[in-house]
């Protein structure tokens, strides 16, 4: 039994996704960020950096939206969704999960969080320099999935999926969304195709970007 605690459309949604594909049990706990709910000391005990998601696994609450996704790939090997240790995919699979950990969550926070680098004043530049880095990325993104085939790593769905198809819904705001992208847009379709995408916008209560 797992337990998420999670906040609607934020970055547990790739974990959440993940729970609902591997058809494993678990116990949703919604955080209100908006109440401040993720700065309370109980889920600090939980979460020290007081952000969302936490995954407890076997009694022990784990953090970092792309660490729980591989955790849970590798807790259910039958899924396939992540390469082996040894597999030849394998060392692409962990430069792509940390890229998109570091590299593209990243930006989407500066995006999203622009007066916390230098305060109200830096707003514009760090948004402008937010959507340069997310353009980028999204570059890299779309070149990938074009030579690669159907999903990031080829024709099999892997952890990084869940976590690259959340972080191309972050941007459906933007001046230029990730769907423009022409590989990205096709592959955001597969992805959002897939019968769990349902069951997970019922359960988020979501319906941008349906
Ligand atoms: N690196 C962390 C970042 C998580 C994160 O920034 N979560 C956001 C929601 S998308 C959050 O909890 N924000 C609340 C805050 O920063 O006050 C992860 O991947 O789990």
């Amino acid at each position: 039994m797992y337990t998420l605690y999670w906040s609607p459309g934020s970055a547990s949604l790739c974990v959440h996704w993940m729970l609902i594909e591997l058809g494993e049990p678990h116990e949703l706990a919604k955080v209100d960020i908006e109440a401040g709910e993720h700065r309370k000391p109980e889920y600090l005990k939980l979460n020290p950096g007081g952000v969302v998601p936490t995954l407890v696994v076997d009694g022990v609450p784990l953090g970092e939206a792309a660490a729980l996704c591989m955790t849970l790939a590798e807790r259910h090997p039958q899924a396939g969704f992540a390469p082996a240790p040894g597999n030849a995919q394998r060392g692409a699979y962990l430069s792509w999960m940390f890229f998109l950990s570091n590299t593209v969550q990243t930006a989407f926070h500066a995006w999203f969080y622009p007066d916390q680098p230098a305060g109200q004043d830096a707003v514009e530049p760090v948004k402008a320099a937010a959507r340069r880095r997310i353009e980028t990325c999204l570059d890299r993104v779309d070149r990938q999935i074009a030579a690669s085939g159907a999903y990031l790593l080829g024709d099999r769905v892997t952890a990084a999926d869940f976590v690259t198809t959340m972080l191309m819904r972050w941007s459906r705001n933007m001046p230029k969304p990730a769907t423009e992208w022409p590989a990205i847009a096709g592959y955001v379709k597969r992805m959002k195709a897939r019968p769990s995408f349902k069951v997970l916008y019922e359960r988020e209560g979501l319906t941008e970007w349906a």
